[in-house]
């Protein structure tokens, strides 16, 4: 197993967290690189791209989320090894980045008045079709989980998602939004937080 360290920001959600979770449940060692915003702002430049998640293996640079979520969720046992399976979670895992680049663009936002337009105008609009369109594509694949009929990164990757969202770290997004346009998404992270090692990962941290 190649020696990996993965640098991301220290907090329970964001790019950088199906990866970790994946480690977590796979049991693959790595080194768990949680930095602060000042820390990150500090050594910027020595990023490739100026951002992170960053896995660096054997001591080279892997960047990305979704590329190092899949390379690790090899490792761990958790990415499908048929090819339509493997698109499947791909596809779940594009469209969530899709969504939260969105959301991304509106931290940016200094003026109050305008950034609680832009959130709520993201709540009605793009949030809401990607909540009933996952929710679409987790039933069309039987409704436990979204390849594989397994727990797969792709579930990491949606749970982050809607567990951010239900946690209010988007002011001016309802909190319930999941609640009322998805509910089988918020069964689906349900199910991802009963796993036992999920629990046990988020335990460890309360
Ligand atoms: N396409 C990249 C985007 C990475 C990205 O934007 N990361 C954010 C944190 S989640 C970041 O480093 N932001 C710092 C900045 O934009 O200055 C990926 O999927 O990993």
């Amino acid at each position: 197993m190649p020696n990996l360290k993965l640098t991301y920001f220290d907090i329970h959600g964001g790019r950088g967290e199906p990866a970790r979770l994946a480690m977590f449940i796979g049991g693959v060692a790595f080194e768990d690189d949680r930095i602060s915003f000042q820390e990150f702002g500090a050594n910027r430049d020595r990023y490739p791209f100026k951002r992170v998640p960053l896995l660096t293996i054997d001591g080279v640079d892997l960047s990305q989320g979704n590329t190092i979520n899949r390379y690790v969720a090899k490792l761990a046992g958790l990415y499908p090894t048929d090819a339509l399976e493997a698109a499947y979670c791909d596809e779940v895992m594009d469209a969530v980045e899709d969504i939260v680049s969105q959301q991304v663009v509106t931290m940016s936002i200094k003026d109050e008045e305008e950034k609680k337009a832009a959130r709520e105008a993201l709540a009605e609009g793009p949030i809401a079709l990607y909540l009933r369109q996952l929710q679409g594509m987790l039933e069309a694949r039987g409704g436990e989980y979204f390849a594989d009929s397994r727990l797969t990164v792709a579930d990491l990757k949606a749970m982050v998602w809607v567990r951010g969202l239900r946690a209010g770290i988007l002011d001016y997004v309802p909190t319930d939004l999941a609640d009322e346009l998805a509910p089988k998404l918020v069964e689906h992270l349900a199910r991802v937080l009963a796993h036992p090692k999920v629990a046990e990962y988020y335990a460890r941290f309360s």
